[in-house]
């Protein structure tokens, strides 16, 4: 294909393509084959302080283009993602590695988030309130915050810098973003997009690099009073912590430990296919992935044979080729993370049904790959039920009943999403009200969120924000309260208030 090969790429900043500072570069390469898929440059703490400049001064003009207008050019981004979708996923099946519906499907959500963002720049509604004087107006006004810092993982590297990037523009702000350094490639297609789309120099700024670099200095830097990530719960902790100097905003959005509940009354051939498709579809590498399953003890046998059967049916292979159902993990380290778990679970005493090795046959040895891993008879306190592995490793738990089922889904420091199977609508009902996590699904898997909702978890999945749907815009802008007297007169709050008072 004619994306790939050893093409050097350079950050934009300021509407200008540049090398890094220090002329460092690092190399993006296929986790499904190795091959080379471009040079990329190793920035630093200095292109870090011009990119800022460059948003910083931006950010006067843009926060001033009316919100509408602003609003226009993300249409014209997502239809040129929706024009590019199949390049596009082509490209994430070699970068990043899933398969080619999933890789789609990625994209889809940032043509989904981009028009959806483009919509509010005709709404970003506030409020009109009475007032308790006489001749005075109230109202909230949303206000741009100024220079955002857009930190985004290799797993959705299409969908989670427009989750991101979208509402941080609408709202009329201007971006420093850092793409994961496993999926350069696409962060840059990204950017090339919202440029062709017309997007101001400077409104928009590309650093690559590592974490330690460009995320640290980003972090840090007095003029970026947003920071908004989405990564492991430990760089979450550092962010905040490296973030608090400055009081800035941040918004996380970090781990998951998500639980699948099946109830003795469920379609159990909908529920294998609602595990199989969270626990294994990008490799078990979501935050929304199904890393636990929680069986009510009357079907646990049964439900255990047919998803041993369903993952064995599996074929692993490069994202691209249109027979694959699971593709690489990310990288090296990945795959030996995922593998220690197989060892953890197999010492903790639980029952290895399936999977629980690297796979090396006909060429995936050039590649990271791993087997769909099912444990069984895990307990709900065991390493395996309450980390989280980010791959295709599931735990089945066993439990007797509905109160214990959700006693255990909630027994874990995350709280992104849950899932229940049956077909009772009181127990529906209650498990919607006592799961706690920021989204749950009745009768499907624990993936699969739509942009125009709210997303995002309890405890230590997140620090309280939302992005996705009308929570994203708190992220992104301030409340300005408004208060226009047209009495004439000094009208005093709390004082001048009572004309007819109650007896
Ligand atoms: C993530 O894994 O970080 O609901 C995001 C889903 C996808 C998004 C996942 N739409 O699984």
């Amino acid at each position: 294909m004619s994306l790939l090969g050893t093409e050097t790429f350079q950050n934009l900043i300021g509407g200008a393509w540049a090398d890094s500072e220090g002329g460092e570069t690092f190399e993006s390469s296929s986790p499904a084959n190795g091959e080379a898929i471009g040079v990329f440059p190793r920035s630093s703490a200095a292109d870090v302080d011009k990119a800022v400049e460059a948003a910083r001064a931006a950010y006067e003009e843009w926060r001033l283009v009316p919100a509408p207008r602003r609003g226009e050019l993300l249409f014209r981004f997502a239809q040129l993602l929706a024009d590019e979708k199949d390049e596009l996923a082509q490209l994430m099946s070699r970068e990043m590695g899933k398969v080619l519906a999933e890789a789609g499907g990625d994209v889809q959500e940032a043509i989904d988030m981009s028009f959806y963002m483009a919509g509010e720049g005709r709404r970003l509604f506030g409020q009109t309130t009475p007032s308790e004087l006489r001749d005075k107006l109230n109202m909230s006004v949303r206000m741009p915050i100024g220079v955002v810092g857009v930190i985004t993982p290799w797993n959705f590297p299409i969908a989670i810098p427009s989750w991101k990037i979208a509402p941080a523009l609408v709202c009329g702000n201007t971006v420093v973003f850092k793409p994961a350094t496993e999926t350069p490639l696409l962060g840059q297609r990204f950017v090339e997009l919202l440029v062709a789309a017309g997007i101001p120099p400077g409104v928009v700024n590309i650093v690559h690099g590592g974490g330690r670099e460009v995320g640290e200095a980003l972090v840090r830097h007095p003029d970026v009073p947003v920071i908004t990530l989405t990564g492991s719960r430990e760089t979450g902790v550092a962010v905040l912590r490296s973030a608090a100097e400055n009081l800035k905003h941040v918004h996380l959005e970090l781990g998951g430990k998500n639980a699948i509940i099946v109830l003795e009354d469920a379609d159990l051939d909908l529920a294998v296919e609602g595990i199989t498709w969270s626990a294994f579809g990008t490799s078990g590498q979501r935050c929304t992935a199904a890393s636990r399953v929680i069986v009510h003890e009357a079907v646990y046998d049964e439900l255990q044979r047919r998803l041993v059967a369903a993952a064995e049916s599996l074929r692993l292979g490069a994202g691209w080729e249109p027979e694959t159902d699971v593709g690489p993990l990310i990288n090296r380290a990945a795959l030996d993370k995922v593998h220690s778990y197989t060892e953890i679970g197999r010492a903790e005493g639980a029952q290895l049904l399936t999977g629980g090795e690297i796979a090396t046959e006909n060429g995936l040895d050039k590649g990271f790959f791993y087997r769909p891993t099912i444990f069984a008879g895990v307990e709900a306190g065991m390493r395996i039920a309450q980390e989280e592995i980010f791959g295709p490793t599931t735990a089945l738990i066993p439990v007797g009943s509905f109160d214990e089922a959700v006693r255990v889904a909630n027994g874990v420091r995350y709280g992104l999403s849950s899932s229940i199977f049956t077909r009772d609508v009181n127990r529906a009902f209650r498990a919607m009200r006592d799961l706690d996590t920021g989204i749950t699904y009745v009768n499907a898997g624990t993936t699969g969120a739509e942009v125009h909702l709210p997303f995002g978890g309890t405890k230590d999945t997140g620090n309280g924000h939302r992005e996705a749907g009308q929570a994203a815009l708190d992220v992104f802008t301030e409340w300005k309260s408004v208060y226009v007297d047209y009495s004439g007169k000094l009208q005093r709050a709390q004082i001048d208030t009572v004309e007819n008072p109650s007896p």
